[in-house]
């Protein structure tokens, strides 16, 4: 599938956990057309209406929990069990299917559901299935528990490690993200000018989708299966 010793780098998007049956954020039925984004997805949002931002979350864990890991999750488990320390997971997912699905190297540029993060002192710990508005901080002590969760106007986490791995990629494969949201929809540019080959696997064409190499499209689970076979 690749040559020897090659650093391949993969961006995961919503459209990775669609098969699992997690929706997508900007599909006609998905989270976007059920909730306005300025309301969960800002810290804007958070202050406004934290009971609703809360609740937004804790029904998105109580859900994650119950779905498992799809045959694309596990395919990329694989190409990284064949190629060991040359595999980089980066998801914008706050979901764990590629940890359960027996990824070992993933990023989380965007936070995860089961993460808790202090409002007032950024620290960070494991969050309970069932979050509540004015949960204290195991740190502070300050009643400003929130999902740990980068939104909108944040900034993405481990930015210049994710960086440094783009600039190091031989191969660069986005999957399942549509190229709306940035600084992730700019890492097929980053690996471009690094000299990787680009690929992306999706249903369709994203918004930067001209940028890249070759194109497979169809569901993740068929196609990035049969990349990696
Ligand atoms: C399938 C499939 C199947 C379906 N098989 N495929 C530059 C220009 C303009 C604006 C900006 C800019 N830089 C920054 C901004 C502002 C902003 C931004 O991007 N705005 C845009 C809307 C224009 N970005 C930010 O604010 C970010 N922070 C930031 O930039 O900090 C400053 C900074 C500057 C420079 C360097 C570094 C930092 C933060 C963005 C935070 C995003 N947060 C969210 C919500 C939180 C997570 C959550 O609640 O779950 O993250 S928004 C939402 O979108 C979520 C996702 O991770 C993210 C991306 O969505 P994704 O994954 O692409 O899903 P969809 O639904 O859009 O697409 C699914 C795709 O799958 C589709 O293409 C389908 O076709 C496909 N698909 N089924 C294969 N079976």
């Amino acid at each position: 599938m690749t040559q020897p010793n090659a650093k391949i780098v993969i961006l995961t998007g919503a459209g990775i956990s669609a098969e699992s049956g997690i929706e997508t954020f900007r599909a006609e039925d998905g989270l976007w057309a059920q909730h306005r984004v300025e309301d969960v997805a800002t810290p804007e949002g958070f202050a406004r209406d934290p009971e609703l931002v809360v609740q937004f979350y804790n029904a998105r864990r109580a859900q994650a929990a119950e779905v498992h890991p799809n045959a694309a999750h596990r395919a990329l488990a694989r190409l990284e069990a064949e190629h060991p320390g040359e595999v980089v997971v980066i998801t914008q997912n706050v979901d764990d299917l590629h940890e359960r699905g027996g990824s070992d190297t993933v990023h989380h540029m965007h936070g995860h559901l089961k993460g808790a993060l202090c409002a007032i002192c950024d620290h960070r710990w494991p969050a309970p299935m069932v979050m509540a508005v004015g949960d204290p901080c195991p740190s502070c002590n300050a009643p400003a528990a929130r999902p740990d969760i980068v939104w909108f106007g944040e900034m993405p986490y481990e930015m210049d490690l994710l960086f440094d791995h783009l600039t190091q990629a031989d191969v660069f494969a986005a999957i399942g993200t549509s190229g709306n949201v940035y600084p992730a929809a700019g890492f097929v540019a980053e690996a471009r000018r690094a000299g990787a080959h680009t690929l992306e696997f999706n249903l369709e064409r994203s918004a930067v989708g001209n940028q890249f190499a070759e194109h497979r499209l169809g569901p993740a689970s068929e196609t990035v299966t049969a990349w990696v076979a």
